[in-house]
């Protein structure tokens, strides 16, 4: 029997994940969606399935399974309460919600519920690329990890949808969330410093360099730049003592012609993620249809946005900024993570 989907924020991701689950993937049908813009859900409904005029609708109809939530980030936490309130299992794209307090808030209503409920969309995580930088730094070859370099580059932003710490309250998130996922490790502090700012940047505060301070001492730099231009550009470097591990550029084919050697540049996040969000939708599909959550966590979505809320707070000090995390509740710990997939 395969999973009912309910969709909420049939914009740029919403319709790329509409697709997947329709076009890609078995196990699940899209049977609602819903949208602030009434006509983007009419346009974006699979044939047969219901349009809602607000998420809570959506949410509480009982053809309705599982949620995914595509809306905004400032929209996510009223969606997450709803969905864990009745109990569904629900794929939150990031960032899982835009302040601590907020992140707390969600992190207790599932806490409460008792039982995991919300993976939070961070597609690095099902990589294969990410996947094998893991493995190698686990393998133990090239010893203990001592830098990481994170270059997240966007070819343009879409106008008048953000706000200039659109790279810090955003972008980041992904990179936080990858170095704590690849370093096994916590961010105990942040700094941040805005170079000459691009001319393409608009309003704004573009690129930014910050800097995460892990707690084994580890340091990752992480370069956001999200107006290059020439395409979407993600690269990881791994320094460690005896060795280095870095990701390749994507696609790999090399082309070789009278204009020289050279490799593509997506367009962006769809086309270099593409099969990462299709296997993180596979193992949500799995888990949703048994009534959980694995993958990443809203423990994850709190970390991060953490480290979101520090970096706004450290590019207007100039100081580096300390994050402070509450004691991880028993439902994130990796015993219960493990035993519960
Ligand atoms: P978008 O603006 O293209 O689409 C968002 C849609 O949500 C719009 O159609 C909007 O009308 C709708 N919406 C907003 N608030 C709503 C609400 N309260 N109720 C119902 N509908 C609402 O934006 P997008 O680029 O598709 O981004 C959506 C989310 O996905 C954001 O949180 C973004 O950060 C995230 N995202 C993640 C990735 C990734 O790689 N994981 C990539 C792109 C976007
Ligand atoms: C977008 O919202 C994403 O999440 C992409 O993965 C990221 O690379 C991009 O910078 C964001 O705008």
């Amino acid at each position: 029997m395969s999973l009912k989907v309910g969709l909420i924020g049939a914009g740029m991701i919403g319709l790329d994940h509409i697709r997947r689950l329709t076009q890609v993937l078995s196990g699940a049908e899209v049977v609602a969606v819903t949208d602030i813009a009434m006509d983007r859900a009419e346009a974006a409904a699979p044939a047969n399935a219901k349009v809602f005029e607000t998420p809570l609708q959506l949410i509480n109809d009982d053809s309705v399974d599982a949620i995914i939530i595509c809306s905004w980030g400032p929209a996510h936490e009223e969606q997450l309460l709803a969905c864990i309130a009745v109990g569904k299992p629900v794929f939150c794209e990031k960032p899982l919600v835009t302040s601590a307090d907020s992140a707390l808030r969600v992190m207790e209503a599932e806490v409460t519920h008792g039982k995991r409920l919300v993976q939070v969309g961070f597609m690095r995580r099902f990589d294969a690329d990410y996947r094998r930088l893991k493995s190698v730094l686990n393998g133990g070859t090239l010893g203990a990890p001592l830098m990481y370099k994170s270059v997240h580059r966007n070819a343009s932003v879409p106008d008048g949808l953000y706000t200039s710490d659109m790279p810090l309250n955003d972008t980041l998130v992904h990179d936080a969330d990858i170095a704590r996922w690849l370093l096994d490790d916590e961010i105990t502090s942040v700094e941040v410093r805005v170079p000459r700012r691009s001319i393409r940047g608009k309003d704004l505060r573009d690129p930014v360099m910050v800097m995460l301070h892990m707690s084994s001492g580890v340091i990752v730099d992480v370069e956001i730049s999200v107006n290059v231009a020439y395409g979407y550009d993600i690269r990881g470097e791994l320094s460690c003592e005896t060795g280095i591990a870095a990701l390749p550029n994507r696609p790999a084919t090399v082309i070789t012609d009278q204009f020289g050697i050279r490799q593509a540049v997506p367009a962006d996040w769809r086309e270099r993620f593409i099969e990462a969000y299709d296997q993180e939708f596979r193992e949500w599909i799995a888990a949703a249809s048994t009534g959980t959550a694995t993958g990443p966590t809203t423990w994850d979505g709190y970390a991060s946005t953490l480290v979101a809320d520090a970096a706004l707070r450290a590019v207007e000090s100039g100081k580096v900024e300390q994050i402070q995390m509450i004691e991880k509740p028993v439902l994130y710990s990796e015993e219960t993570i493990a035993v519960a997939e």
